[in-house]
């Protein structure tokens, strides 16, 4: 049966951080091997790094671990300043956790993918999951290589690898991990706390997003999904709303009337400029019933809520 041991990789990370106590609560924190790079003031993190292919095969085969949500990843931004890691964690560190997967007889790998899978002949609106996908950051490039590897290990091997493409996601309780989507996280913070926001995107970049619970949920449900009613296995778009730098701005003055931003563009306008604006996510409905629950207003709401209890 899946889900008797589970290693999370990248644990520590914006999802991690937030996956693992889920499926602590719903496993049992003995099932769960959460583990990272980088150090974490936590007594059940393990020391994982997925480049070194002899640490993976013997804490998968120790832990006798049957499902991993492979979470360990540098993103847009990170790595565009260092493709070669980004090269070397996105495509090595995979190919490792796939190969001890198939040698461990694991049950389960997830891959979460990303909207940087998309670049800029991919049409901007409603883009399907079946597109012209000709990214131009090296995060895009080992991600659309991460989702064809995930497939053919399980046209050829028969490993169950699933992955979705998640858009930027929202959400307070760590901070994310050095992507482009960064920004609407950070402008968020700096509303609640009073301070104004120099934002690195222009006004007008809308990108898709998603709120953390629903991200979570949907990883959930692809996870648990019945094998039968996949068509898809790496590659299912989600995505739950879509806006721009302005209009989030708007949307936080509702809260916080005297908040204001400069837009300040680097280089992480290249890449949000690359990415689509909206996402077709209709298989992912159609095959595992995606459904998500927030919306902007409620997740910006969610946010300041959360952020001010801190
Ligand atoms: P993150 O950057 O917050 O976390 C990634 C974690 O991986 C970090 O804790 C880092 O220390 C760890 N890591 C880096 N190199 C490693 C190595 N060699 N070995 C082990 N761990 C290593 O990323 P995240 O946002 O949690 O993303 C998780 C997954 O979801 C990634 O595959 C990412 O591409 C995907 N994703 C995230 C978003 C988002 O907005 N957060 C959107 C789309 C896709
Ligand atoms: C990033 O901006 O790099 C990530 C992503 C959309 O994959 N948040």
């Amino acid at each position: 049966m899946t889900f008797e041991k589970i290693l999370v990789t990248g644990a520590g990370g914006q999802i991690g951080s937030e996956l693992v106590p889920l499926l602590s609560s719903i496993f049992g924190e003995e099932r769960v091997i959460p583990s990272d790079v980088k150090e974490i003031k936590d007594k059940r993190f393990k020391y994982l790094d997925v480049t070194d292919k002899n640490s993976v095969d013997l804490l998968i085969e120790k832990n006798k671990v049957d499902t991993i949500f492979h979470l360990a990843a540098i993103l847009s931004a990170s790595g565009e300043n260092n493709p070669e890691l980004a090269y070397r964690v996105n495509v090595e560190g995979l190919h490792n956790i796939l190969n001890s997967s198939l040698k461990n007889k694991v049950n389960l790998v997830m891959i979460p993918s990303t909207i940087g899978v998309f670049g800029p002949e991919t049409p901007k609106e409603n883009v399907p999951i079946e597109t012209i996908t000709r990214p131009t950051t090296i995060y895009g490039i080992t991600k659309v290589l991460a989702e064809q590897l995930g497939y053919y290990y399980y046209r050829r091997f028969g490993l169950n690898v699933r992955g979705l493409r998640y858009p930027g996601l929202l959400s307070y309780k760590s901070p994310p991990g050095g992507g482009t989507t960064d920004y609407a996280i950070e402008m968020i913070i700096k509303a609640v706390k009073g301070e104004n926001y120099s934002c690195f995107l222009r006004q007008n970049s809308k990108l898709p997003m998603m709120y953390m619970p629903d991200a979570l949920e949907a990883i959930m449900k692809l996870a648990e999904a019945e094998d039968k009613n996949l068509k898809h296995r790496t590659d299912f778009n989600v995505s739950s709303f879509s806006f721009t730098p302005a209009e989030l701005e708007s949307k936080l003055r509702e809260y916080y009337p005297s908040f204001t931003v400069n837009y300040n563009p680097d280089f992480r306008q290249n890449i949000a400029d690359s990415w689509p604006w909206s996402l077709d996510s209709s298989a992912a409905k159609k095959e595992w019933n995606f459904s998500p629950s927030f919306n902007f207003d409620q997740t910006v709401k969610d946010m300041i809520y959360n952020l001010k209890g801190r």
